[in-house]
């Protein structure tokens, strides 16, 4: 058994980089919230142009760059549309609700991405009758749909209705680096018709921490105000900024290495046909398992794993994600997938 823990359970786990800790060592900092950190600027000017947006903020977490947003776009009282599995909905404890007075809308949609005609009756309605939906939100890749990139022609067609209506759209684009390089386009495209988009730093670019909203000047304005309010006004965070430049310079590339481990595990896994398997459900950097199959719970699976030093991620009763990152190497993952396939295969002799 290989000593090292070959960790799987998602692209937040990775380690910023020896160029990353020695760009924070030689920081130039200020206090940020009298504007006066210069390294927070160059990563805020830089990530913005990355994203073909006028301004972008720096912000701790990726919740936090979606919580600012949805401030900044929306008043309390009003509706936000959005699909039931997005990270917004799924996972942030309510801010939208609890900080923000916004009531969530959840839409079902196989591919993450609302469809124009289960959203439009939502905007049709009467304005005196009816709480006003004023935001759409989108997730690109989209995390609980299996790090699905969501194509440019589905957003075209949400954003274009949108806009018809006078209602923004932000857009999670935790992983925008990855969607954009499974799509084959540009970053830039795929963040071309949002109001907003949230990236994160701190997922497959590998920086510590930190994330980046971007959007027109205005709005950005409103954000930090927002920003704020949620404690979110940082001092000298040049020393974390400047990683996040290093993630945005060099790192942004080498996630294909992600989506190409990623491929090698889902092929490996591919020979059981008893897991329902489609190759082309293998977007990027995750790979989901069911479980039931197996006649095991994900919970037992991922311990399974655990003792053979493989980590993974329980995401439902009988689901499972693994995460190719930086971290693990090519020959890393290998290794996981044999791993894996012996278990399932013992698994599978068991119950037979
Ligand atoms: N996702 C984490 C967990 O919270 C599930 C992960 O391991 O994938 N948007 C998306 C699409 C995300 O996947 C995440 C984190 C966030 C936002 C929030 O980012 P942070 O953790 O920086 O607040």
């Amino acid at each position: 058994m290989m000593n090292k823990i070959i960790d799987l359970r998602s692209d937040t786990v990775t380690h910023p980089t020896l160029k990353m800790r020695e760009a924070m060592m030689n920081a130039e900092v200020g206090d940020d919230c009298y504007g006066e950190d210069p390294t927070v600027q160059r990563l805020e000017t830089l990530a913005a142009e990355k994203v073909g947006k006028e301004a972008s903020m720096y912000v701790p977490t990726g919740t936090m760059g979606n919580t600012t947003a949805i401030l900044a776009h929306t008043h309390a009282g009003e509706h936000a549309i959005m699909d039931i599995e997005c990270h917004i909905y799924y996972y942030e404890n309510g801010a939208m609700s609890s900080v923000g007075g916004i009531m969530p809308i959840v839409v079902d949609s196989s591919d993450g991405c609302p469809n124009a005609d289960v959203v439009e009756p939502y905007l049709q309605r009467s304005p005196t009758r009816y709480p006003k939906t004023s935001l759409i939100c989108l997730e690109n890749t989209h995390n609980r749909r299996g790090g699905r990139a969501i194509g440019l022609d589905r957003m075209g067609a949400i954003c274009e209705l949108a806009r018809r209506y006078g209602v923004s759209v932000h857009l999670d684009g935790a992983r925008i680096f990855n969607a954009a390089l499974a799509l084959g386009v540009e970053v830039k495209e795929v963040a071309a018709h949002v109001d907003s988009v949230m990236f994160c730093l701190s997922k497959g670019l590998c920086a510590p921490v930190g994330s980046m909203l971007a959007g027109d000047a205005d709005f950005i304005q409103k954000a930090r105000l927002a920003r704020r309010q949620l404690g979110g006004g940082m001092r000298q965070s040049g020393v974390l900024a400047a990683a996040g430049i290093v993630s945005l310079t060099e790192m942004t590339d080498r996630l294909i290495e992600d989506h190409d481990n990623a491929k090698l595990l889902a092929k490996a896994l591919l020979q059981f046909d008893q897991l329902d398997l489609r190759r082309e459900d293998f977007h990027t950097n995750m790979v989901f398992l069911n479980t039931e199959p197996l006649g095991i719970s994900a919970e037992d699976f991922a311990e399974r794993a655990a003792q053979h030093n493989i980590r993974v991620s329980v995401y439902g009763p009988t689901t499972v994600r693994l995460v190719t990152n930086h971290d693990a190497s090519r020959e890393d993952v290998l290794y996981a997938a044999e791993v894996l396939v012996d278990l399932i295969r013992s698994i599978l002799n068991r119950a037979v």
